[in-house]
């Protein structure tokens, strides 16, 4: 595992911003919703969560493996997936908020 995320890193640094770019996806939370709902990533990718919302919202792993800050109107927050498999997510705050990701290899 260790080496992998070396790797990964080498190829970061000569790929540059361009693939930084197209390999970033974001998650829009816009009227107490998760957009798109699901999403299918590859391993290693960062995603962007953006709060477009008036109300604060988190992104709470089902599990709580993970737990976002809330996040007010406007503000972000960002997390690596390096295992592939299906994450669950929802919002601490308003529960019937719910989303996906698929993690691939
Ligand atoms: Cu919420």
């Amino acid at each position: 595992m260790k080496r992998r995320i070396l790797l990964l890193g080498g190829a970061a640094l000569f790929a540059g911003a361009a693939l930084a770019d197209e390999n970033k996806p974001v998650v829009t939370i816009d009227r107490a919703t998760f957009m798109p709902a699901e999403l299918e990533v590859k391993v290693g990718t960062e995603i962007e969560w953006i709060n477009r919302d008036s109300d604060e919202h988190n992104v709470t792993e089902n599990t709580k493996a993970f737990r976002s800050p809330i996040l007010d109107t406007g503000e972000t927050w960002r997390r690596v997936f390096t295992e592939a498999g299906t994450v669950e997510y929802y919002c601490s705050l308003h529960p019937h908020m719910t989303g996906r990701i698929r993690v691939v290899a």
